[in-house]
């Protein structure tokens, strides 16, 4: 007999119940919405969903901006346990096109700014938000003014911690995305272990994300996390720039910033770096790809705010090797996060001795049951409670992981195999260099590093080739230099190195 679980009671209406309900869950523009307001505005958006038509165990899909309605959207949904998947906001058709062919979602959420390529997809029957209802096309609801109009009470559906309530998708940096498919223990464990047992989130936290909530390291990191200890997230629907996060900071003062390597670059070159007061911050988070230990130096020199450094992946839920606050080593992933084991195999998947580079074996209490819609894939992958992850780490003899990024972003130069990330952070130890990219090129049918490079103050190719040439094995020096305003990154705020890769 399963555990009985429902996502929104444990997170949300407990403390209304509990007589928290005062306490302000959600900053968003110039409103503090306590967790008695969300809880009624999930209510709400629950009942528009049943509605609807939505029955547990049915997928709804969140093309939403971020802010208070995406949030009450996804508990209500939740609450009557469905099956929540959310997608960027700023997808083309296509992709739309792609997610709503794939979830065979029974409800989707669009709001002003996803409307217009929703609908180029194909997609109806949408429920729209913060679209004036005039404007909706025959079939389309308005889903604010439904949620308003609707009642405050909804029962929490009897779900249990079996069951599936999430999707996760993958980034797609290797195809097309797939869902990696959560029952409900694993947002529950993934607090537990993570937020709690790692970061040690508490009551007066409050967090602020520079990814947006449809990626699940941000959404749980603002939306779900902090709720479980009765502190406050943060929601904003612009894109994140260095400017907005310095703005945002000032403005809300939070205790805990969830980052990633390309935004801290960012914020560490900003020109008016030495001018923020980020002293509210007792930590960010950096995950989503490997931080440089460079780019690790030059933030703690730039703010002096404690790195939590670490890896997660949609197939493991969330964070499962981590530093731990006021304890990193820059340039590893630190150790497992509690209740995981990880260890580095061989392609057969026999254990390697510390040191040696392969993929990894992590086992936990939040791995995947499956990539929806691919047996193959998902045999090759999940294993029970254990995952093979087609990144390839290394493992200290004191136990500290490292990234060496995807095995198929390794680059066999002069026979021998480099790993790009070595180039990446030898380059970013130039004072010119702000960020960049190695990917291989084939020159006369041989492969050879090509460095692309975003340079803050005039430098050549010539110097930054001597430079690695200097730092490096001779054999991994750069042999172009390209230099560009910016590199091109997915929607999650990594590196797309399939992007850099196509280009001539
Ligand atoms: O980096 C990721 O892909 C990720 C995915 C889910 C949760 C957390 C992280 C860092």
């Amino acid at each position: 007999m399963s555990e009985p679980f429902n996502l929104a009671t444990h997170f949300l209406d407990r403390h209304v119940a509990e007589g928290r309900g005062d306490r302000t869950a959600l900053h968003a523009g110039d409103r503090s919405i306590s967790y008695a307001e969300l809880a009624r505005h999930a209510n709400r958006a629950g009942n528009v969903l049943l509605d609807a038509g939505v029955r547990r165990g049915q997928r709804v899909l969140l093309a939403l901006s971020d802010g208070d309605e995406f949030v009450a959207a996804w508990y209500g949904a939740q609450k009557i346990g469905a099956v929540t998947a959310e997608v960027y906001p700023f997808l083309q058709p296509k992709d739309y096109a792609y997610y709503l062919g794939y979830t065979e979602a029974v409800a989707v959420l669009a709001d002003a700014v996803t409307l217009p390529a929703l609908r180029a997809a194909g997609a109806t029957g949408l429920l729209v938000t913060g679209v004036p209802e005039a404007e909706l096309l025959p079939g389309e609801r308005p889903f604010g003014t439904l949620v308003d109009a609707a009642a405050d009470s909804l029962a929490a559906a009897p779900t249990t911690v079996d069951d599936i309530g999430i999707w996760k998708f993958t980034t797609g940096s290797t195809g097309a995305p797939k869902a990696c498919v959560h029952p409900l223990r694993s947002p529950r464990e993934s607090f537990e272990r993570y937020a709690v047992g790692v970061l040690g989130l508490r009551e007066d936290d409050t967090v602020l994300a520079v990814p947006k909530l449809f990626f699940g390291y941000a959404r749980d990191l603002v939306a779900l996390f902090p709720f479980g200890v009765g502190a406050a997230g943060i929601a904003f629907p612009e894109r994140s720039t260095a400017d907005l996060m310095f703005e945002l900071i000032a403005k809300y003062r939070p205790t805990v910033l969830v980052n990633v390597p390309t935004m801290m670059s960012a914020m560490v070159a900003h020109p008016a770096a030495a001018e923020q007061d980020l002293s509210c911050l007792r930590m960010t988070t950096s995950a989503g790809e490997a931080l440089p230990p460079e780019l690790h130096r030059r933030w703690d020199a730039a703010f002096g705010v404690p790195v939590v450094d670490g890896i997660g992946s949609s197939e493991a839920y969330h964070i499962y090797l981590s530093n731990r606050p006021g304890a990193a080593r820059a340039g590893t992933l630190g150790t497992p996060v509690p209740g995981y084991t990880a260890e580095v195999v061989d392609e057969s998947g026999n254990p390697l001795p510390d040191g040696e580079i392969g993929p990894l074996r992590v086992t936990g209490p939040t791995i995947a049951l499956e990539y929806f819609g691919d047996p193959e894939k998902s045999a090759r992958t999940f294993d029970g409670d254990t995952l093979t992850s087609g990144d390839l780490f290394s493992r200290s003899p004191d136990g500290y992981f490292r990234h060496h990024g995807r095995a198929d972003a390794l680059l066999k130069v002069g026979g021998v195999f480099v790993a790009p990330g070595e180039i990446e952070d030898c380059l970013l130890g130039h004072a010119a260099v702000v960020d960049c990219a190695v990917v291989g090129i084939e020159v006369d049918g041989l492969v050879v590093p090509r460095a692309y490079v975003v340079a803050r103050s005039p430098v050549s190719a010539d110097e930054l080739k001597n430079h690695a040439k200097a730092h490096l094995a001779k054999h991994k020096y750069p042999r172009e230099v390209v230099f560009v305003t910016e590199l091109p990154r997915t929607a999650n705020g990594k590196l797309d190195r399939r992007a850099l890769a196509a280009r001539p």
